[in-house]
């Protein structure tokens, strides 16, 4: 049956969880027979986005093409996620004005630099510390934290269970 379509953004720094959570909302959302597309760093950054690199400038062009191409995904009907950094306030205002407001459910995975920093899966905090990359999120970089986002996972506090129910309820809520 029908359903409304929308973009499911999550924001956070690297390695706070973000793909780990819409990968198992998207796979929450399949059993209730909806379909559904990702967007991630995997098929974003090393494809349509290859040539960006991550200074404030090419995150924002990062972030409005990914927004354009979610809009593009939700006009067709598809429940869309976006997993990606995402650090700049007006970055992810701007997602709003391309998707549309009350298209856009924005997701702020909040996981502290110190947790995110003790997993480093990708060493690359490290080699921020280092100095061998520079324009590290959280490191180099800032991270704006949104203000009202529309769930707020605090992954410190809540199951990685608890977090996707969280926002699976918000969905249905907002399915309704
Ligand atoms: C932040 C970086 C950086 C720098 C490489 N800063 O944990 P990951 O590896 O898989 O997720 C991070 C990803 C961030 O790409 P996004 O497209 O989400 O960023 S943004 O929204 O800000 O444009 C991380 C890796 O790429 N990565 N260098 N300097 N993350």
């Amino acid at each position: 049956h029908k359903h409304r379509a929308f973009l499911l953004w999550f924001t956070g720094l690297s390695g706070s969880g973000k793909s780990t959570l819409a990968n198992l909302v998207e796979v929450e959302l399949h059993k209730k027979g909806i379909s559904t597309f990702s967007l991630d760093g995997d098929n974003i950054r090393q494809g349509i986005n290859k040539h960006l690199s991550f200074a404030p400038e090419d995150r924002t062009e990062n972030i409005r093409r990914i927004a354009e191409v979610g809009h593009l995904m939700v006009n067709a009907g598809i429940v869309t996620l976006a997993a990606f950094v995402s650090p700049y306030i007006k970055d992810r205002d701007a997602i709003k004005t391309i998707v549309g407001d009350d298209n856009v459910i924005e997701i702020y995975v909040n996981t502290s630099l110190e947790e995110c920093e003790r997993r480093d899966v990708k060493g690359l905090y490290k080699k921020a510390r280092a100095g061998e990359i520079k324009n590290m999120t959280g490191i180099s970089a800032p991270y704006e934290a949104p203000i009202n986002p529309d769930v707020e996972i605090v992954t410190d506090h809540q199951s990685v269970e608890q977090s996707v129910q969280l926002i699976l309820d918000f969905i249905i809520q907002k399915l309704k």
